[in-house]
């Protein structure tokens, strides 16, 4: 017996070692999965319309569409399908920007490039000298990758290839990862590894995981990554980084990504050896002007710089007396000749400003209205505050109409659990993107000011920040992945609707069958509202630990700075809680457009999701269910705990569909998850209830331990921090 055990616990650790590395591609491979087909039916179907592959061009970036679409289709078809580059034949797949097109081909497309911008893509069957094929094209050879990505979507996805006519374009021009990376590989608010820029091992070295990251990037239409954290240093603007990032700006451009870098705003002085960082400065401007050129005569499509001026510490242009757009055009400057862009963050408060900090970004920027050059787009967080669970719209985007703004979201779940928690957050971004700021009219929604439409601004974009790290599934859970593509492709179409997105990846990612579609795709769309529950209902938010912004800390309130302290958030006391920024309390209401101004404003009008963002509300005070703001506030925390427990139950039944390791991954996951969504009930419900000196409700689970002990809970080791 003990012989056979060991050679059965040989065979164990032999199929773990063999089998795992297997299993782990699958995370690697994100939605880019390409599963042979099984069901027979549909792989004949595909067959009969797929005979070859004819490629008329031969661009850099055409021969990653060939490949693509070769290596995609004879995996999931099971077939050697030929690329040949004469169109001749039937029942072919033609790749092919416009330029190259027969005159017959062109013909067939017709007036459909009218539809396009230089980004788009046309898939269309056509019938040419009675054969039949299917176009897939562009106004340049990227328009082409784009559109083969989202043919083999549509074959992932097991739908008909037969009469496909699908034109599309991205709406934005700029659609961006910032990544938080520092040169030391360490990622600020990073929770999937380190960075995945290896500084050390570049220009020589170059990771096949670059490739990768541009692959997958380029398959849903993100077309800029800035490699450094806002957070700047100076050396990356080195001759000895500059060639690397030259190496790595050669890898990304044939997937149509162009590399941008933050710039710091004292890096003349760091770096350059000045005395002054003062825009107005001639050496500085000089300094800034050939500091550019340098770039660009390495990387000619750099893209230009983000910068976080004055913000937390950051030096900026009023270190020097000067202002943002003292500083943004300065370096707008540095970079027009070569078709640069300065994306200016206006992230901006200050702890010696008194003020609600959630009117600080406001009031500093919109007296710029107009005033940044033509190539300056103004980056604005979604929210006022920072990337919390729920906010309301940035009262920037309804009163700036001059500037071009372009949106920063989160990717990264800094303050929604880190890469702990499974929360789908393309239902966040279109929370946002859908709201009216009614800035022209009724209609004019975040989404419509982004995306130029209602300027006709050139200058659009948005960035998301990064949640990619150098783990094997890149985004530390697996369902974070999600996240990074649905950005993706909300930047592409900021109209896109986050059902559709999880239905889409949830098919790339891991299967067609209905029976798993439906319960978890209804739990991704749960999950955002479920983390808002169990963290910050009602409008609360901040109410995180210190620093690291991981579980609750609402007793927090020792911070150097005031708003950094839960306390200044949430205000609760014996007579409510909520902070009052209506105008009896800071008037931050009045920084939205009147119709907004008056809903928000008003108690009884204030959508109950933001109400204890614009109001200090008694705990006795009634809601729209009848029951009092304590009892509301118990539910909720107890709602977001049941929503977890009915995503552990669902995905506990997904065993059959989804392979071993990743199905253990997203259940282990889970069970952190609701650990920690009671950890959060638990702990804030007892903060609050010495203040509202109330009994839970009927409904509501006790605390497992006392409020002392949540706060004794220290984390000095948290990721990101
Ligand atoms: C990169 C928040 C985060 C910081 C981040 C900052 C920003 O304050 O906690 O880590 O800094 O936002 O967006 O600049």
């Amino acid at each position: 017996m003990p012989h056979i055990k060991k050679i059965f616990f040989r065979f164990i650790v032999l199929f773990f070692f063999v089998c795992c590395p297997l299993f782990a591609q699958k995370d690697y491979k994100l939605w880019l999965q390409y599963e042979k087909k099984t069901d027979s039916p549909i792989i004949s179907d595909y067959l009969s319309n797929i005979k070859g592959i004819i490629a008329l061009e031969n661009t850099a970036t055409s021969k990653i569409a060939q490949n693509e679409l070769q290596i995609a289709l004879n995996a999931m078809l099971g077939s050697q399908f030929q690329v040949t580059v004469k169109p001749e034949g039937n029942h072919k797949i033609i790749l092919g920007s416009k330029l190259v097109l027969t005159p017959e081909i062109q013909k067939a497309i017709g007036s459909d490039f009218e539809r396009i911008n230089e980004e788009g893509y046309i898939i269309k069957s056509v019938s040419i000298k009675n054969n039949k094929h299917i176009v897939i094209t562009g106004k340049k050879d990227i328009g082409v990758l784009y559109g083969v990505y989202s043919f083999l979507r549509l074959v992932q996805m097991n739908k008909s290839i037969k009469n496909l006519h699908l034109i599309d374009a991205p709406k934005t021009n700029i659609r961006i990862l910032n990544h938080w990376d520092n040169l030391d590989r360490t990622v600020e608010r990073g929770y999937a590894g380190f960075s995945l820029w290896n500084w050390q091992k570049l220009p020589d070295f170059i990771d096949p995981r670059y490739i990768d990251y541009a692959r997958a990037n380029a398959s849903i239409g993100i077309n800029g990554t800035v490699l450094t954290n806002v957070n700047a240093n100076a050396l990356i603007l080195t001759p000895q980084y500059l060639e690397k990032v030259e190496a790595l700006a050669n890898v990304f451009r044939p997937y149509g990504i162009k590399v941008y870098l933050t710039a710091r705003f004292s890096a003349p002085i760091e770096i350059g050896g000045l005395k002054t960082a003062d825009p107005k400065d001639l050496d500085v401007m000089n300094w800034w002007k050939n500091k550019a050129k340098e770039i660009y005569k390495r990387i000619p499509d750099f893209g230009g710089f983000l910068v976080k001026a004055n913000s937390e510490g950051q030096p900026g242009p009023q270190n020097y007396g000067r202002d943002h757009v003292d500083g943004a055009n300065m370096l707008a400057d540095a970079v027009a000749p070569f078709g640069g862009v300065i994306m200016w963050r206006a992230f901006v408060y200050s702890e010696h400003d008194a003020n609600d900090r959630a009117k600080q970004a406001y009031a500093e920027f919109v007296p710029y209205d107009g005033k940044f050059r033509d190539n300056v787009i103004v980056q604005v967080k979604n929210g006022a505050i920072d990337f919390q669970p729920r906010e309301p719209f940035h009262p920037i985007f309804g009163a700036m109409p001059k500037t071009p703004l372009m949106i920063e979201f989160q990717i990264t779940q800094e303050y929604l659990g880190f890469s702990t928690h499974l929360v789908f957050l393309p239902k966040l971004f279109q929370e946002v993107l859908e709201s009216d700021t009614f800035q022209k009219e009724k209609g004019t929604t975040v989404a419509k000011i982004i995306d130029g439409s209602l300027s006709n601004s050139k200058l659009t974009g948005i960035a998301g920040v990064s949640n990619i790290g150098n783990d094997v599934n890149w985004t530390g859970h697996p369902f974070a992945q999600a996240n990074w593509y649905g950005f993706g492709r909300q930047a592409w179409n900021p109209d896109l609707d986050a059902e559709v997105i999880a239905d889409e990846w949830l098919r790339c990612t891991f299967s067609n069958d209905e029976k798993f579609i439906k319960p978890v795709a209804a739990m991704m769309i749960k999950s955002r509202e479920a983390v808002v529950n169990y963290m910050t209902p009602l409008g609360l938010h901040h109410i995180m630990d210190t620093g690291h912004h991981y579980g609750p800390g609402p007793w927090v309130s020792d911070l150097s700075r005031p708003e950094w302290n839960p306390v200044y958030y949430h205000k609760a006391d014996k007579n409510g809680i909520g902070f009052d920024r209506s105008k009896t309390g800071t008037n931050a209401t009045a920084q939205y457009a009147p119709e907004v101004e008056k809903l928000f404003d008003n108690l009884e009008t204030c959508p109950e999701n933001y109400l204890l963002w614009f109001h200090h509300v008694s705990w006795d005070y009634k809601l729209k269910n009848g029951q009092t703001l304590w009892n509301s506030l118990a539910f909720k925390y107890q709602e977001g705990v049941d929503q977890v427990k009915e995503m552990q139950d669902t995905w506990n039944k997904t065993g059959k569909y989804v392979d071993k390791e990743r199905f253990k991954e997203v259940q282990m996951l889970l069970d952190i998850q609701y650990k920690e969504a009671k950890w959060w009930r638990d702990a804030c419900l007892l903060y609050f209830q010495q203040y509202s000196g109330k009994e839970l409700p009927v409904g509501v689970e006790n605390a497992s331990h006392s409020l002392d002990y949540f706060k004794s809970l220290k984390f000095p080791f948290a990721p990101g921090n």
